[in-house]
């Protein structure tokens, strides 16, 4: 594998979710792989488990990191070519993913969706100027569109409590006081839709995911009929795609509650973390045994670890 932008960048999701659960087993095993090996590691917004599950599947694999927060301690890049750099972004990215090239034999990069501009946050203007001026393979670390590194985790999570062929796995909005990126539904979207899976997605009028993600995948606006008879229940919010970047309403009517996870097949619950308690889900459901969110947060490592291991062994 020569980069990780998206899910399809994984020559084949159920062999990457297998080695995963391998490398879970025995971390270290390839603790050779990475001797010399430097992996710079650049976030444009803030991060607790990507930051550090990425860096702990890095040590497991030999390879040492450099961490660089743009959103403080970097200048300000430029993405425009041609322009004169009179304002105030003091360096091209021409020269920095060039020179970060020069330190580094892999990159991963966070950087989230302005969601104001849905033109620009498509064209991934970040990972794609990095593509294209880093002479080193990247990974993204959550994108404008997609969380790929957080997929695979799930995926890997979905398959260690699988109880029964053809599980109901059920997506649902939740609400939120902030506007937040799609890219976590989006790649959810893009890994259930390859699973032996029954697969759908819940959320209001106004919340529907880009139609050209979700395809045929059924959505409902009805969140108590997913419920029924659902296996997993993964909650997230979103913004507003079609009337992009908006927050269309403030009421706790979607809130994953005790009462609505009755409704299931006894259903584990999924989040991909950081949760507002009370907001998406309450105390009740996050503090439940059925919970799976540190399980998922421990599978990141070994999605990394994956990926990382993978762009190793292209060379
Ligand atoms: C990010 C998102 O894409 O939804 C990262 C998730 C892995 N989440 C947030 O920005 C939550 C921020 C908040 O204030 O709750």
């Amino acid at each position: 594998m020569k980069q990780f932008l998206t899910l399809s960048d994984l020559p084949d999701l159920d062999q990457a979710v297998n080695e995963g659960l391998a490398l879970k087993k025995d971390p270290y095993k390839w603790e050779a792989l990475g001797n010399q090996k430097t992996l710079g590691m650049l976030f444009f917004n803030p991060s607790l488990r990507t930051r550090l599950s990425t860096q702990k599947a890095a040590q497991q694999l030999g390879i040492k990191t450099m961490i660089m927060n743009f959103s403080n301690e970097a200048w300000a890049l430029e993405y425009e070519d041609g322009t004169q750099m009179s304002g105030l972004r003091s360096e091209h990215i021409r020269e920095a993913a060039a020179v970060i090239s020069q330190y580094c034999d892999v990159v991963a990069i966070r950087a989230f969706a302005s969601l104001t501009d849905k033109q620009k946050d498509e064209q991934e203007i970040v990972l794609n100027s990095f593509i294209k001026f880093a002479t080193i393979p990247v990974i993204n670390m959550e994108s404008a569109t997609g969380h790929p590194l957080q997929a695979l985790a799930d995926a890997i999570t979905l398959k260690e409590y699988q109880q029964k062929s053809r599980p109901k796995i059920v997506l649902t909005w939740a609400p939120h006081p902030k506007a937040l990126p799609h890219a976590v539904g989006n790649s959810f979207v893009r890994m259930a839709q390859q699973l032996d899976a029954n697969f759908v997605i819940a959320q209001p009028k106004g919340y529907e995911l880009n139609p050209k993600i979700t395809k045929n995948t059924p959505l409902t606006y009805n969140q108590e009929e997913a419920f029924e008879g659902a296996d997993f229940v993964y909650a997230k919010n979103w913004c507003s795609y079609s009337e992009y970047g908006k927050i269309l309403r403030t009421d706790d009517q979607w809130m994953v509650t005790d009462e609505k996870m009755k409704l299931t097949n006894n259903a584990k619950f999924m989040h991909c973390l950081p949760i507002r308690r009370n907001i998406v889900a309450t105390d009740a459901v996050l503090d439940s045994p059925n919970s799976l969110v540190i399980e998922q947060a421990h599978n990141r490592t070994f999605a990394a670890q994956v990926v990382l291991k993978k762009i190793l062994e292209h060379g």
